[in-house]
């Protein structure tokens, strides 16, 4: 059986780019729900009912796991998610742990960015108030990213203004890591360290999901022998013109150079 990967559009596909590396034999879905992106910005009971109708749809394709690559869908509909399917469902949420932990001694602040909703939400909140314990976090939200990606806009003259004027208050040598706390971020590493000093390290969650993932099927012995061929479907259908499979082909030798 496959394994799922969902997100609002293209973001998910760096989690599963990580996926790929720990788990190259597997075979995947991965499901945008390109028709409602971005979700970031609507009300939540809204984009739950999104990611509930998005589910449905790949459980009904038959997976073994499913990964939530996205941020703002974890935050607002695992749990229940988890109630709902008798197959693992893991997700995705910023890495403020290891952030921390990175600039400890280093007198060096963390600066979180993500989507509006994941970090209204009140479980980013009890994420960095149980880490948090020196008030080194901060948070932005980022809404142009996420419109960049879906336009497969990533050119730096394009990005860094948009970056250049959302961080003009913040006094970049502040901060030892940035989180990125959203899928659709990980395109505009290169664009983001332009902008902060060399020192700054950027990290994301796709990597601890990734090793996750691949630590529950150990776990429940179900490793498969397969190729790494990936299904791509768009809210509801399955994609198969040559433009956009090869345009997933693309973000993901993009992201090889990340
Ligand atoms: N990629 C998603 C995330 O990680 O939060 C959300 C992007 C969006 O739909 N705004």
């Amino acid at each position: 059986m496959r394994i799922g990967f969902f997100d609002s559009g293209i973001g998910g596909i760096t989690v599963l780019h990580q996926a790929l590396k720990y788990l190259p034999n597997e075979d995947y879905i991965f499901y945008a729900d390109t028709l409602h992106v971005p979700y970031g910005e609507k009300p939540k009971e809204e984009v739950r009912e999104y990611i509930f109708n998005a589910v449905d749809f790949i459980a009904n394709q038959g997976v073994k796991a499913l990964v939530i690559a996205c941020n703002t869908a974890t935050s607002i509909a695992v749990e229940d998610l988890r109630q709902m399917y008798n197959f693992p469902i893991l997700g995705i949420e910023p890495a403020v742990k290891p952030a921390v932990q990175n600039c400890e001694g280093k007198r060096k602040k963390v600066l979180v960015l993500a989507t509006n909703l994941t970090l209204r939400e009140e479980k980013f909140h009890n994420l960095v108030k149980s880490i948090d314990h020196h008030d080194i976090v901060e948070s932005l939200p980022l809404p142009g990213l996420v419109e960049f990606a879906e336009n497969f806009e990533f050119r730096e003259e394009k990005v860094v203004p948009y970056l250049r004027e959302k961080l003009s208050s913040f006094d970049l040598k502040q901060y030892g890591t940035i989180v990125l706390g959203c899928t659709h971020f990980p395109y505009f590493t290169k664009s983001l360290k332009k902008l902060f000093l060399e020192e700054v390290d950027i990290i994301s969650g796709s990597i601890g999901t990734a090793k996750n993932l691949m630590r529950i099927l150990e776990a429940k012995n179900q490793i498969n022998d397969g190729t790494g061929d990936i299904l791509y479907f768009k809210s509801g259908y399955k994609v198969e013109d040559k433009e956009s499979l090869s345009n997933y082909k693309k973000l993901l030798t993009m992201l090889d150079k990340v």
